[in-house]
């Protein structure tokens, strides 16, 4: 039911693997556009999509770019933002191309997001699936921007994660945090495709 074409393993991320990364510099997708003004990804995040009476933020167009926010600052701690709401559900058509792009804003805390099909309550370690097989539409996990790195705020040019463009068939897939803990303490929202 998931096009989901030629991923990589996602990265599973365990306690193990949590614990180092402290030590490990988080690099960031090396092209151009991925260094944006915080001012001008502000904007861009606060005005991207329309808001609908229901408080979910609705896209439409054949290649939808989501810019979402992790912890934008004056929001509440282990959330993220779209257009300025927290957590908010996300209305997509279904087969436009999709992609999601990440920023972490918080300051000493890596976060990342992945969208899958698998539904909370989430575990401290959260289970979001395997890609391993891009046959097995059973496995969950639809995308991810990896980890992205906490914000500096010692600079004014943003580095965005970004997933690659993927498409849903009707129905509802979440948005989520796999940093271990996140999710259980609610970084996560819905999609919902129709
Ligand atoms: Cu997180």
């Amino acid at each position: 039911m998931i096009s989901n074409s030629k991923s990589k393993p996602f990265f599973t991320l365990s306690a193990s693997v949590f614990a180092l990364l402290g030590s490990l510099t988080i690099s960031t997708i090396a092209i151009a556009d991925d260094q944006v003004t915080l001012e001008a990804y502000k904007t861009a995040s606060n005005t991207a999509g329309t808001l609908t009476k229901s408080g979910a933020v609705s896209f439409s167009g054949k290649k939808i770019t989501i810019p979402t926010f992790a912890v934008e600052p004056g929001k509440p701690d282990t959330t993220f933002e779209v257009h300025g709401k927290v957590n908010p559900t996300i209305l997509v058509p279904a087969s436009s191309q999709l992609k999601f792009e990440l920023t972490n804003m918080d300051g000493g805390m890596p976060h990342g997001l992945v969208v899958t099909t698998k539904a909370p309550p989430y575990e401290q370690v959260p289970h979001l699936g395997r890609s391993d097989r891009d046959d097995n539409h059973e496995a969950g996990l639809i995308a991810s921007t990896g980890l992205s790195g906490p914000a500096d705020g010692k600079t004014t040019v943003i580095h965005v994660r970004q997933t690659k463009w993927f498409k849903l068939l009707p129905g509802t897939y979440y948005y989520v945090c796999p940093v271990p803990g996140h999710a259980h303490k609610g970084m996560y929202g819905k999609i919902i495709a129709k």
